[in-house]
């Protein structure tokens, strides 16, 4: 934890539910470290992956409280609503909740597995969370007013499966599972999950599926009862991209997300002439709506693709201006250039982080402290590190670090 305003920086040990909850120092050392030889010194339970504000100023972490191994209520032959349409028999992750306030934690056992965390626009200040992988299927969501005003972890989740209008009618219906022949009366159940997660102004909650080409996903869980009515898309990566990581979504609902192919890519619903009907079954049916930016840097040795060999793990909108380049300006963590990158008026600004050398950011996200104090006012915080740094200067023993950008008018103002 670290506050900017009284400049003071410390540590909170997440708890779990379970005391049988796994360790890190539990998992398989494949190879000794050249760094730490077969000391084990990751040796977490809560596995926390990343967190979210929210109004009151609390942290919400995607966090492991417990074994894996879900509790009857989630699977097969439980009376969940969400349960009778989508089992769910593991989650890997869950919730945590921090009030810095208080010091008081909260925790919330999940049938589905949790990544990202962010929370939508709607009157139930809904937290969607994305799954990682693809495994589960599922996407997931915590209906946080209900869960502030009765507690009930259980009535206020619920998640739903990937289900694409094949048969075009503008209504979910009984599917065909991935594994069957495409039934034109019958919808159809992707096997994709969200890795970055965002929900959008419009009440549709859009994210990447992980994977080669992969896919920018939305759901629509508008209509009543989402987890037997919610809707999906899929839009499959065109060529020469491939490998989205982490996305995020402008104010205007377009997707951006970074490739493993070298390009920032965006993604513009608007653009698409077909959006329901047996076409979407692949995802290869709005082609137009995707532009690629190729990222600084040099392209990796027979690449005959038009990207660098930059490796950027996630994209963040600026969509206040925290920054100063303009509102809803798309930046991405530059992983291979050690820097943040910025897509402005079609051109890529890199934000280089010269020392200390290893500037490795895994998000970032603005804070306007006075909106009336020009560039001093506002700025991006990056994170820099990994779990167990030792690749940057100062090797072996680092801890993560938090890097403050800020955008002078000019090098020498102050
Ligand atoms: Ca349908």
């Amino acid at each position: 934890m670290f506050d900017p305003v009284k400049n003071v920086a410390y540590e909170v040990k997440l708890p779990v539910r379970d005391p049988k909850t796994p360790s890190e120092s539990e998992a398989p050392m494949f190879a000794a470290s050249p760094y730490f030889g077969d000391e084990k010194i990751w040796d977490a339970q809560t596995s926390p992956h990343s967190l979210y504000f929210d109004e009151k100023a609390r942290i919400w972490f995607a966090a492991r409280i417990r074994p894996a191994a879900n509790p009857d209520f989630c699977k097969a032959g439980s009376d969940h609503p969400s349960a009778k349409v989508f089992p769910l028999a593991n989650s890997g992750r869950q919730i945590t909740m921090y009030d810095p306030k208080t010091q008081q934690f909260k925790m919330i056992s999940t049938c589905f597995p949790t990544h990202h965390v962010q929370f939508g626009f709607d009157a139930n200040n809904t937290l969607w969370a994305s799954a990682g992988g693809t495994q589960s299927g599922a996407a997931g969501w915590i209906n946080m007013k209900m869960y502030e005003e009765t507690g009930d972890e259980v009535k206020s989740q619920g998640w739903t499966p990937f289900i694409l209008d094949t048969n075009g009618n503008g209504k979910r219906d009984e599917y065909t599972e991935p594994n069957q022949p495409l039934d034109p009366n019958k919808d159809r159940r992707v096997n994709v999950a969200f890795y970055g997660v965002s929900p959008a102004r419009d009440g549709t909650v859009w994210g990447s599926a992980l994977g080669f080409p992969g896919y920018a996903v939305r759901l629509d869980p508008t209509k009543p009862n989402p987890s037997e009515t919610a809707l999906a898309e899929i839009y499959e990566v065109p060529a020469p991209g491939y490998g989205p990581r982490g996305m995020d979504i402008d104010t205007q609902n377009v997707v951006w997300m970074p490739l493993s192919s070298g390009h920032m890519a965006s993604f513009d619903r608007r653009k698409c002439k077909v959006l329901n009907g047996p076409t979407i079954a692949t995802g290869r049916h709005c082609s137009e709506g995707w532009t690629l930016y190729p990222f600084p840097g040099p392209k990796l040795t027979g690449d005959a693709g038009s990207g660098s060999a930059e490796a950027s793990y996630y994209t963040w909108v600026d969509q206040h201006d925290t920054l100063g380049l303009g509102k809803d300006v798309p930046f991405a963590t530059g992983n291979q250039n050690q820097s943040i990158i910025a897509l402005k008026d079609g051109k890529m600004v890199n934000f280089v982080v010269p020392y200390p050398m290893g500037f490795f950011a895994k998000l970032v996200d603005g804070r306007i402290d006075d909106a009336n104090a020009g560039w001093k006012g506002r700025g991006m915080w990056a994170s820099s590190g990994n779990r167990t740094p030792f690749h940057g200067e100062g090797g072996k023993g680092q801890t993560p670090k938090l890097v403050k950008l800020q955008l002078r008018p000019d090098p020498l103002a102050h």
